[in-house]
């Protein structure tokens, strides 16, 4: 079906423009004004409005399972949320467990991304080592697209990456042409702390943040740097939280290493103060890793993300109802981390970010979608208003308002960490692959429509660094 975007202004990365967005076979045709389109074009009138590249969710936990339960969405329903509030694509997790192989579990994971109603992609953890994880990580780069391998620092007994882990895959990520990616909190730390909490008798979601620190992170996310800067790997780290961790990435980055920083959505607004709330379910529905901060940091990440030290803005979106997050009751260490946000990143950026000045627009599309296309190898297929690029657009409506709730938000979980925050900057349109997923407040949207997503190695810098190891190798000493 062949579509045009008219009358709108067309807002990019690196430009705003009046344009017109000619749409045809999920690609997008021709950008101009006074575009020749056949006739039965389907016309958006887009005046008045933005047209920007669909936003890119680089961290989402669609269905994982994970503490013993399930995240409550699926990949339909959660990709359906995000395509609601300007997601087009997103980039989950394949986190296999240790000792599973890698490829095992990444086909299982491709079994159930089927389901999804927008375009994924993968990113894989690497949980354990032996020679058929190096193994593995080869394959799915070279035959499956995965060019991004995810290290939990944190999860100890479960799927936390030891320090040998960690150099053995980001050695191998550097072979491979992939960049190694890290949730950066010290797990020894957290487990010896949440075992200090525990024994003090506070088992309440009020125990969660003492047990995590923002020097447990800062921590992490300085060993990572290092073991990067070490081995001449890139680094990408996940939900950035505090400024300890800001402050290891951006000197790493002023010393010109390739550390990448990705804030969520939540930690940009919400403090720590909600573990405090005397309801037991709506602290423990906050309950999430890294845990929401003192409000210093908050402040701290939206001048990383204006000084360009913190380079994507994503949500983490990991669901678990009320029940399952009951799991927790009597032990805050067994409440199942994880919180909403796919379906509300866009708004509540716009909101907080663009109305307030702290964002320009262009900013706002660098941050919610072309930073981690460029970064992810997905660029300029997504994160773009090019001709040849995927028809992922959304048409947003500055004045457009909405009121962000569990009644009407489209995830199946039963709770929503902006409750009741009413944000105004909303989609009027939501185009995924050329075709109209999201108008006048409803979703039209196809279970299985989503593509997954191959996502090349990155150049071979390999033989660059091989050569400038051989000039730099120590030379023996003639006597
Ligand atoms: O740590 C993560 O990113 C996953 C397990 C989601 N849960 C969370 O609390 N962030
Ligand atoms: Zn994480
Ligand atoms: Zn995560």
């Amino acid at each position: 079906m062949s579509v045009i975007i008219k009358g709108g202004t067309i807002v990019t990365h690196d430009n705003t423009f009046r344009g017109d967005i000619y749409c045809n076979q999920g690609l997008i045709q021709a950008v101009g004004l006074d575009l020749d389109v056949p006739a039965g074009t389907e016309v958006i009138d887009a005046g008045g409005q933005y047209v920007m590249p669909g936003g890119v969710d680089p961290h989402t936990h669609m269905q994982l399972p994970f503490m013993g339960t399930v995240a409550c969405d699926d990949f339909f329903t959660g990709t359906s949320a995000g395509l609601a509030g300007g997601t087009t694509s997103i980039i989950d997790f394949v986190i296999p467990d240790p000792q599973e192989r890698l490829l095992d579990a990444y086909m299982k994971w491709r079994e159930w991304g089927k389901g999804a109603a927008s375009d994924y992609s993968f990113h894989v953890a690497v949980t354990w080592w032996d020679d058929s994880v190096f193994e593995d990580m080869g394959t799915l780069v070279e035959k499956h697209g995965v060019n991004s391998f995810k290290h939990f620092m944190a999860y100890k007994n479960a799927i936390m990456a030891t320090d040998e882990i960690l150099v053995s895959s980001f050695a191998r990520c550097l072979e491979l042409g992939a960049i190694p990616t890290v949730h950066a909190e010290n797990g020894e730390l957290v487990y010896h702390l949440q075992n200090e909490m525990l024994k003090k008798g506070i088992t309440g979601p009020e125990g969660h943040p003492h047990s995590r620190p923002p020097c447990v992170e800062g921590e992490a996310a300085h060993r990572a740097i290092k073991i990067s800067q070490a081995l001449n790997t890139p680094i990408y780290i996940v939900h950035v939280s505090t400024s300890d961790a800001l402050d290891a990435i951006s000197l790493a980055r002023k010393q010109g290493h390739r550390v990448f920083g990705e804030c969520l959505t939540g930690h940009l607004l919400i403090d720590d103060s909600v573990y405090l709330d005397k309801d037991w379910g709506r602290a423990a529905a906050h309950v999430m890793s890294p845990p929401f901060r003192p409000k210093e940091h908050q402040k701290a990440l939206w001048k990383g993300l204006q000084a360009g030290n913190l380079q994507t803005i994503a949500t983490d979106h990991c669901v678990f109802c009320a029940e399952q997050k009951e799991m927790g009751k009597d032990d805050f260490t067994q409440i199942p981390n994880g919180t909403a946000g796919v379906e509300d990143r866009m708004s509540v950026i716009w909101h907080e970010g663009v109305r307030t000045g702290k964002l320009s627009m262009n900013e706002f599309v660098a941050v919610t979608s072309t930073n981690a296309a460029k970064i992810f190898n997905l660029f300029p297929r997504k994160g773009c208003i090019n001709v040849g690029s995927d028809a992922d657009i959304i048409v947003w409506d500055p004045e457009g308002t909405r009121t962000i709730s569990t009644e009407t938000h489209h995830s199946n979980v039963d709770f929503n960490i902006f409750e009741g925050k009413t944000v105004q900057g909303i989609p009027s349109y939501t185009l995924s692959q050329g075709k109209v997923v999201w108008k006048d407040g409803e979703l039209h949207v196809t279970k299985g429509a989503g593509r997954y997503m191959d996502r090349p190695a990155f150049p071979p810098v390999y033989e660059t660094l091989q050569k400038i190891a051989a000039i730099n190798e120590p030379k023996s000493v003639e006597r």
